[in-house]
This record gives C-alpha cells, structure tokens and sequence, in this order.
C-alpha cells in the first residue's frame, strides 16, 4: 500500500511546491512557494487526495461539503463524488442579479458543512468565508486543509473553536524533501526562520571569479580554460557548426583571437579527412591559443565509450581538450575519457527537453563526483566546483523556430552565474563572424564583470 509519504511525492512530482525566493501578496519574502491548483490536473492523484483527506474526518458529522473557492473547489468536489456528501459551491461574490446568493446548490438551515481549504496561511480569508456560510444557517464546525503553511493559522481558527484537520504541514513536506535529497540544509534552515517569524536572509550568492576558480579547481584542462578566460578576458566558446574543413578552419582562424575554446560538431564535416581537417586545425588553436571542445555528446556504456572516444576516423582524444558527454550511462561509464576534461550536459536549452530538476539533480551529483568531469552544459546554476557552460546564447534572437531557445549573455551571468557562453549561429551566420565574436567576447566580460558586483 502506498504511504503518505509516496502520495506526497507524487504530488511534489506536479510542481505545487518551489522553492527560492518569493514575494508573497503581503510582500513579504518567502523562501517556498505553494500552488496546488496542479493537483487537480491529474484525475488519479485528486481522487486519491478524496480519499486521503475523508480517511481522517468523522464524515457522520456532515451534512454537507463546500470548497474554499477556486482552488478547493475540485477538491470538494472530488470528496463529494467520493464520500456522497452533497456539495454546495460558495461564490466569490455574490450574484449581480437575481437572488443574489452567495451560496449555491441545495440545502437546508441548521445543516453541518465540512469546509475544505488547499492551504492555510494566516487563516483570515478562511475566517472571512466562514461567516458568509453561516449567514445562511449553515453550521461549520469542521475544516480540512490539505496543507498548513505552519503560520498561525490553524491555531487562530483553534482558538475559535473549529477543528482543523491537516493532511500535511510545512515542516512534514520538507522533512520528506530532505530525506530524498530535493531539499538541503541551507534551505531548510532558511525555512525554519521563516516559520518561526524571523526575516529570512536572501544573500545573493555573487559570482565567483576566474581568479578563485583557477585557484580552486584541480582539473588541468579546467585551470587551462580559466587561464586563457583570463589571458584573453574572454568567456566566450564559439560554436563551429559549419560544413566543410575550409569553413571550419576560416571559422577558427577569424574568432580565433576572442574565444577561449573552439566547439566542434566533427560528425557534420562533409569532407572530413583526419590529416586534412585536423592537424591545420590543432595549429590554428596552438597560433591563437584557444582550446579543441568536440561537442560529441556520448551517451552508451563505458566500453563502447571508450571506442568511440579513440578509435573511427575522428580519433578524438588525440586532439579534443574538452568533450561533452551524457551521464545517462552511469558513473563507471565516464572512467574512459582520459587526458581531456569532460564536461557533462546536464541540461538542455532546447524546448521540451527531458532534463528536468530530477535528471538534472541526479546527473549533477555525478558530475560532481566524477574526476574527469570539469563542468556542465546547462541552464542552472551548478555548484561552484563545476564549471558552467551556457549554450543557447544570442543577442539577436529568442528561438531558432526548431526548439532552440536563446538567451543574452547578461542574463546567463546575471541569473545562472555561468561561466563559458557558448554561442553559434550568432556568429558563424552574423554577416562578419569576426566582429560578431568580438562583440560576443565584449558582451560576455561585461556580463561577467556585472555579475561580480
Ligand atoms: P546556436 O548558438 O547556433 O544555437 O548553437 C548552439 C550550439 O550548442 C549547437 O552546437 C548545439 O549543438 C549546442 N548545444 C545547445 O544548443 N544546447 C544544449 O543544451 C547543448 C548543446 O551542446
């Protein structure tokens, strides 16, 4: 039989609970967030919510079952349809014509209505509905909530003499969360100080610096990639998605100056010849100092890795510096890629992408882990000792009309706190790539520096 604690992962699984930083109606700052209007978008989940909730009340007491508006309406209406308890709907206002009620449905005076709430706050706007059921002779004695933020409202209603019923409260919900790693300490902590009324402190945590990085991370291709960020004052990774080894090595010959790294995608070379391809292109690098990431996304298990890595015509690790790599294949499965720093694609900036907090979280303690891993492709913040690489990057457009998905480097520094900005078609298709890259490379110092301050 499935537990409680199942059933409110399931429900956690919808989205009904964030946290970070949050202005409430009443402006003050929360450091979670509750909607759980989501719930009933899933039939299985809200019926199962029913019958939670009527396991845990003396349903002979009621004559009647009415839902808070909006947000517990399907609910009562789901433990109606459950239990058989008649339902009346209150209204949020009352009707400009006509009767003018503010109660609808069928009912009699001196009937006992069970009052259910999604979650309970600070309890006044329950105890502004209250009235208006009793005004039509409708008795409440009883309400349930499915979630009690833990901020005095169950006790004032208590203190009124209702009995308030709670499937779940705040501190149950994170207990749940930390267990299961989705919460951690700092968070939990900020919660406690929420809860027991102290402002709650938002550092925004600034930017680390290529400085501290360098000096922090072990990695040699990672103190390597910081260095020339530093050299060149650039954080820019053009992406060399072009067709032809000419393309390619014009491509790398003109960006060359302003980036850190040059990313390929081998496989889309319709010429490719290793001596022809390859060797020019380890020179161009060498001459403008710049480093080989080949974008080749592995995703099987450790042997067939391996082979990929260093047999076929690319023979990658004899050139790449970096590679990119899937975890999906599990720890074990990265321990082949040697003498090139392995950057992990956590998440994806393409629309629809299946790299949700729950892939992302589990892939990131992975990458974390991992020694041959220096960072990740993503569009969140990581931990500060992996490196973040920001694809999805243009200052000129918001999508690509095939899934893509753009951001401007001021935002990726500001809100994600990258570090490498990965930019393609804004600048191999800009009308002079060359100027596009300095402006790409000016663009993402500035952001950089911004995010410092
Ligand atoms: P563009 O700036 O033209 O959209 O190119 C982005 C590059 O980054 C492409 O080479 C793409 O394969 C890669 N990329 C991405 O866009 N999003 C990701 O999540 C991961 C990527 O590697």
């Amino acid at each position: 039989m499935e537990t409680k604690k199942e059933f409110f992962l399931e429900c956690y699984e919808l989205g009904i609970i964030k946290f970070g930083k949050f202005t409430l109606k009443s402006g003050i700052e929360s450091p979670f967030y509750v909607d759980l209007r989501p719930l009933a978008s899933d039939p299985r989940i809200l019926k199962k919510l029913a019958n939670y909730m009527l396991e845990m009340l003396p349903l002979d007491n009621f004559d009647l079952i009415c839902g808070v508006p909006y947000a517990a309406l399907p609910m009562a209406t789901a433990m109606s349809l459950e239990s058989y308890l008649p339902l009346i709907i209150k209204r949020k206002e009352a009707k400009q014509h006509g009767t003018k009620k503010m109660i609808e449905g069928l009912y009699r005076k001196g009937q006992n209505c069970l009052l259910v709430e999604d979650v309970i706050t600070s309890g006044t706007s329950l105890l502004e509905t209250i009235p208006e059921i009793e005004n039509e002779g409708i008795a409440v004695s009883d309400i349930i909530v499915v979630l009690d933020r833990q901020q005095g409202g169950k006790e004032l209603l208590e203190s009124k003499g209702f009995r308030v019923h709670t499937l779940f409260n705040i501190t149950e919900v994170c207990a749940i969360l930390k267990e299961e790693g989705k919460l951690d300490d700092e968070e939990i902590g900020r919660i406690n100080d929420f809860l027991s009324g102290n402002m709650v402190k938002f550092e925004d945590p600034k930017h680390l610096t290529y400085e501290y990085k360098l000096e922090n991370l072990e990695h040699s291709k990672a103190k390597k990639l910081l260095e020339i960020a530093l050299e060149k004052k650039s954080n820019l990774i053009a992406s060399a998605d072009v067709l032809t080894t000419k393309e390619l090595h014009e491509f790398a010959e003109k960006t060359g100056p302003h980036i850190v790294a040059l990313k390929t995608h081998m496989d889309v070379i319709t010429d490719f010849d290793y001596d022809q391809t390859i060797l020019p292109l380890i020179d161009i690098a060498a001459k403008h100092n710049f480093m080989l990431m080949e974008d080749r996304k592995f995703a099987d298990i450790g042997n067939t890795q391996d082979l990929q890595y260093s047999y076929g015509m690319y023979k990658i690790s004899n050139w790449a510096d970096l590679i990119t790599s899937h975890v999906i294949g599990g720890y074990s499965s990265l321990d082949y890629f040697h003498n090139c720093g392995v950057i992990a694609i956590l998440g994806m900036s393409s629309e629809g992408t299946l790299t949700d907090k729950n892939y992302r979280d589990e892939a990131t303690k992975i990458a974390q882990s991992h020694p041959n891993i220096i960072g990740g492709v993503a569009q969140n913040e990581l931990p500060e000792e992996l490196l973040l690489f920001t694809p999805g990057v243009n200052m000129e457009t918001s999508g690509d009309g095939k899934g893509q998905q753009y951001n401007t480097p001021d935002h990726v520094f500001r809100n994600l706190h990258t570090d490498f900005i990965i930019v393609g078609r804004g600048i191999y298709k800009a009308e002079n790539p060359e100027q596009a890259a300095l402006s790409y490379k000016i663009a993402g110092w500035e952001a950089y520096e911004a995010s410092l301050n």
